[in-house]
């Protein structure tokens, strides 16, 4: 146990898992931990050894939480470990397992997320085992978190969990990675409304989620925002004080060992054994029974192969592996008696006495015989008509030290992104599987080793620990990130600071936002009005300084309110200026009327659906706001939809930005924002004191434009390019009163 001591340095790696990967065996009141090899174990095993500057203490021990087959009587009060890990049996009720793991996740998620919403169920026990099961896991997590640990949960059985530990640990940093496909967002919105929101949000409590393939990652982004109101900047999501990082991370395999088990005694002899037994053409496959991988459509295309080229008969065994798997489940039961039936039919229309077209298998393989079937076989035969990623297609890839084979593999496998030198073939096209077999069996050994070559250097070099170096490289950086953006909220000595600065100056400017900074945002947004107090502050402060009042309202709200006073005024996000004592507005002369036409109507279609919306034509923009709508909660999940359609449907030549702001979807011109026309004001004068106050996302373009020594104060803990924040609109007031204090106001 003192191996496992927290370091104050350095945090232990706890990784959560649905499943332990350990065997635990007791004898005689003695627990013995025996490690599965997989390759989620040796890559952080490595994470923790290998690297130099690790972020990790080798001397302290994986933490590995996980549902254990074990009863808690045989485990409880045991100490669970073997020279690298320290396991945490999570104990799940079996009636909550059934509902949790085979209701929830296998017999919903899995199929949803698989694309065959058809065998999805939506039970409403499903869900709450899901709940309670993700409960149980942060309980034990719970039981031995500590500061400075790092927490990297695993998958799609554990969704909720992020979150969870966020509200409790929320210094403690999280990662999340999701190992089947991300589903499109017309397959994901089948969720319940309530289902799908406690998935984005659990996920998004991770600081880095991880996904195999940009459009995963795209399909995420899009379900975020559509769900949860998440827009993300560049694979940025902002929350309201911290970022969550959305990227792809492929995973990999373990290159060396499958590369150096070539001339392993126990390989050689398999490889061998399978040469002479089976016939000249080798075509080998290997899969979990299940209706994702596509075993009968690939039985198919092995038939119509044997119908289309009768040449073949006799020469070619198709050696077809399927391992055991959910097989208590009625649907996998009648997949597996249709996969028997197809073999028994294909063997006995095409085989003879001599010959059997098909090798069956329903059992799983030793390692040793694994590489030796991936070292003996002319073709990989790879079909899933969907798969996360597919480790076994990268497997026979860096299995091929002879530089050999051809890998036929199916474009909706993840690993076809990466593994464009394959046959890539559509798993669903019967007649293209057939082609690719005979294509394989034909192509030259030149042709073979050229595009062997070129996807085995590609594993080489992101095999499964440059992967999990990857995922731990991005949380660190996103560390340094949150340093940067990290708020900080005016503490007494910063405002006495900014006091003696104002003090001190002798030609100063001052910029203040209007909505929710000078006035309180109210649900009627006409109504958003000035308070007495603070517009005769503005007045005193206004005498003595240059006051720039910038907005996003029109001009004619803001001169109601303002002409009376010697401000400058920048209406609609700096399309229009008035400065101090003009009658005159005066129009940015970047801005083209030439847009409005084209988006209004898309607006109104959605003002028309969310009764209480509308849209407000101002004159160099167009906003849609919904903070008087009837069902706000309806309205929001319109209002992603609607900045989604904007986004996607915008020509880039048309320079229009697209804004969420609070309560509103404003589309303006790109050429001017609150930053060019704030920037503009500074440059024209020689100021030695610049203030910036503000609460909205427009603000942050003038907190970046400003220059380094300006004080740019954001209003809330939304994360901001701004120095400092001070915590509500009504500070605003009590903050400049006591600035401006020692010269009066
Ligand atoms: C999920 C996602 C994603 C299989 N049979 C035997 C055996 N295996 C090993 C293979 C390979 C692994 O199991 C299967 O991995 P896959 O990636 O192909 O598929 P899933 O199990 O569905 O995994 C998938 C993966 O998670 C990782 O993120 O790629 O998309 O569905 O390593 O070699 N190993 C041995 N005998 C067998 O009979 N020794």
């Amino acid at each position: 146990m003192e191996n496992s001591k927290h370091n104050k340095d350095s945090g232990r790696l706890i990784i959560v898992a649905y499943r332990l990967p350990f065997k635990i065996v007791k004898e005689n009141d003695e627990v013995q931990l025996f490690q599965n090899s997989g390759g989620l174990v040796s890559a952080v095993l490595s994470l923790v050894k290998e690297q130099p500057g690790s972020a990790f203490s080798s001397s302290q021990k994986i933490q590995w939480v996980g549902f254990s087959e074990n009863t808690r009587e045989e485990l409880e009060g045991q100490t669970l470990e073997n020279d690298d890990f320290e396991a945490h049996p999570v104990f799940i009720p079996e009636d909550v397992n059934e509902n949790y793991y085979e209701g929830f996740c296998n017999n919903l998620i899995w199929p949803l997320c698989h694309y065959f919403p058809s065998l999805a169920r939506f039970e409403d026990d499903y869900f709450e085992a899901y709940q309670v099961a993700n409960r149980l896991f942060f309980d034990k997590i719970n039981e031995i978190i500590q500061p400075g640990d790092v927490v990297w949960v695993q998958d799609y059985q554990l969704m909720l969990l992020p979150q969870m530990i966020r509200e409790q640990h929320a210094e403690n940093k999280i990662g999340f990675f999701f190992h089947i496909p991300f589903p499109s967002f017309e397959l994901f919105r089948l969720l319940p409304v309530a289902w799908r929101k406690a998935i984005i949000d659990g996920i998004l409590g991770a600081d880095v989620v991880g996904f195999h393939t940009n459009d995963y990652v795209e399909y995420f982004l899009k379900a975020a925002q559509l769900v949860s109101g998440h827009g993300n900047k560049l694979h940025y999501i902002n929350m309201s004080n911290r970022i969550v990082k959305v990227d792809s991370f492929p995973i990999s395999i373990d290159f060396k060992m499958f590369n150096e088990a070539y001339y392993a005694p126990e390989v050689e002899a398999a490889r061998a054994e399978a040469r002479h037994s089976l016939k000249e053409k080798i075509i080998f496959s290997v899969d979990r029974l299940d209706y994702s991988k596509g075993i009968i459509h690939r039985l198919r295309g092995f038939q119509r192969f044997l119908e289309r080229y009768p040449e073949w008969h006799g020469k070619v065994s198709f050696v077809m592996v399927v391992v055991p798997s959910r097989d208590t489940i009625e649907q996998y039961q009648q997949m597996k008696s249709e996969i028997d039936q197809a073999v028994g039919r294909i063997n006995a229309d095409f085989g003879n006495i001599y010959w059997q077209p098909i090798i069956y298998q329903y059992r799983s393989m030793s390692y040793h015989e694994l590489v030796g079937m991936y070292t003996a076989s002319d073709v990989a035969l790879i079909t899933p008509v969907r798969d996360g990623m597919n480790l076994v297609c990268k497997e026979y890839v860096a299995s091929r030290k002879d530089r050999k084979g051809v890998l036929i593999l199916s474009e909706m496998a993840g690993a076809a992104a990466e593994l464009g030198e394959a046959l890539i073939i559509n798993p669903l096209d019967i007649q293209d599987i057939a082609d690719a077999i005979k294509k394989a069996f034909e192509m030259p050994e030149e042709e073979q080793t050229k595009r062997m070559d070129a996807m085995r250097e590609r594993i080489r070099e992101y095999d499964v620990f440059a992967w999990t170096n990857d995922f731990f490289t991005q949380m660190t950086m996103l560390e340094q990130e949150h340093d940067r953006l990290r708020q900080v909220f005016l503490t007494n000595t910063g405002i006495d600071g900014i006091r003696q600065a104002y003090e001190n100056a002798t030609n100063r400017i001052l910029f203040f936002d209007y909505d929710g900074t000078l006035a309180p945002i109210v649900p009627d947004p006409s109504k958003a009005i000035v308070s007495d107090d603070v517009k005769s502050l503005i007045l005193e402060i206004a005498k003595r300084d240059t006051v720039i009042i910038i907005s996003g309202r029109d001009r004619y709200f803001l001169d109601n309110l303002f002409k009376d006073l010697p401000v400058h005024i920048i209406a609609e996000h700096g399309a229009l200026v008035r400065t101090k004592g003009s009658e005159k507005w005066i129009l940015n002369e970047n801005y083209e009327e030439n847009w409005k036409e084209s988006i209004r109507p898309i607006m109104d279609i959605y003002a028309k659906r969310s009764p209480g919306a509308f849209v407000e034509e101002k004159e160099t923009s167009l906003a849609w706001h919904y903070r008087t709508a009837e069902d706000e909660e309806y309205a929001q999940r319109r209002a992603q939809e609607l900045l989604w359609q904007l986004k996607n449907y915008i020509q880039p030549e048309l320079n229009l930005q697209v804004i969420d702001g609070s309560k509103v979807v404003e589309v303006k011109k790109t050429a001017f924002n609150k930053g060019t026309s704030a920037r503009d004001f500074v440059d024209s004068g020689d100021y030695d004191f610049v203030l910036a106050i503000g609460d909205d996302t427009t603000d942050e373009d003038m907190f970046i434009a400003l220059p380094d020594t300006a004080y740019t104060i954001k209003i809330g803990d939304d994360l901001s390019a701004a120095r400092n924040h001070i915590r509500s609109q009504e500070e605003v007031f009590h903050f400049l009163k006591f600035m401006v204090s020692s010269i009066g106001a």
